[in-house]
């Protein structure tokens, strides 16, 4: 699947895209079939959210699943990151960060290139977040929101500041002050990225971006892979593989009907 020159235009400009609906009911239903197992599962990289025994995120999902094999393969989510990336990628993090109804809990304001570089070493700002809506995003369950043109609105050559967050969630996160994500939304303003379920979300390393509690009755999971470059490849390795792959061997894409066989 390729993207137009309009799509890449507003993804250089805005630094996110979204496209709804891309992912049809049929095959958002035979990956969401897979969840509930996963998700049971006592593990390491199953995150459990502060408050509780609630997965927050469940890592890794390509090496404990078959289906997730497939779709970090898929076209519609790996041949756009390769138009944009020009270039071979490797699977630095795949996983489903999952937001319950009424229990999950905030990503504060971040850019994922002060986490990436900070703890991993990447050289440059260059990785893709490709991200699937598995249930509908909407203005209460806990939606990602964006600050348009953030990506470019770093101080010069300078990235902002960013400090690494240990206390507010279980996942400790390198996030921006207050008054640097003032600025940015003076400028820019906030964008929610809403959607039915099988709506795809593009982002890069520079945006900034988080999302609030679900205070809903409704869950929210959404599907996420990082495509990185293999030339931008981690250059520490003090985080385990399950939060950084280490197989740097090229992603390549598989047919566009490879989850169809489960979804039948
Ligand atoms: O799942 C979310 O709400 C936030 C995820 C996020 O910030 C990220 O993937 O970088």
């Amino acid at each position: 699947m390729k993207l137009t020159d309009a799509q890449l235009e507003q993804f250089d400009r805005d630094g996110f895209l979204i496209l709804p609906s891309l992912f049809d009911p049929k095959e958002v239903e035979a990956i969401n079939a897979e969840l509930p197992a996963l998700f049971a599962e006592d593990r390491v990289d199953n995150v459990r959210e502060k408050g509780g025994g609630i997965v927050r995120t469940a890592m890794n999902l390509h090496a404990r699943n078959d289906v997730f094999a497939k779709l970090v393969r898929h076209p519609r989510l790996l041949e756009p990151a390769l138009q944009i990336l020009d270039g071979d990628v490797y699977l630095q993090q795949v996983k489903v960060n999952a937001k319950e109804a009424y229990t999950g809990e905030i990503w504060q304001w971040h850019y994922d290139f002060a986490h990436h570089h900070n703890e991993d070493g990447n050289p440059l700002p260059l990785a893709l977040n490709v991200h699937l809506f598995l249930d509908e995003c909407n203005p209460f369950n806990g939606a990602l929101w964006f600050i348009p043109g953030s990506h470019k609105a770093h101080d010069g050559r300078n990235l902002a500041k960013s400090a690494l967050d240990t206390e507010t969630t279980s996942y400790e996160l390198w996030t921006v002050d207050h008054e640097t994500v003032g600025r940015m939304i003076e400028a820019g303003g906030i964008v929610p990225a809403h959607g039915p379920a099988g709506t795809v979300l593009i982002f890069g390393e520079l945006m900034v971006h988080g999302s609030p509690n679900n205070m809903s009755p409704w869950p929210r999971h959404i599907f996420s892979t990082i495509y990185n470059p293999i030339s931008n490849r981690q250059t520490t390795f003090k985080r385990p593989d399950w939060q950084h792959g280490r197989d740097f061997t090229p992603t390549r894409p598989l047919p566009d009907d490879c989850l169809r066989e489960r979804a039948a």
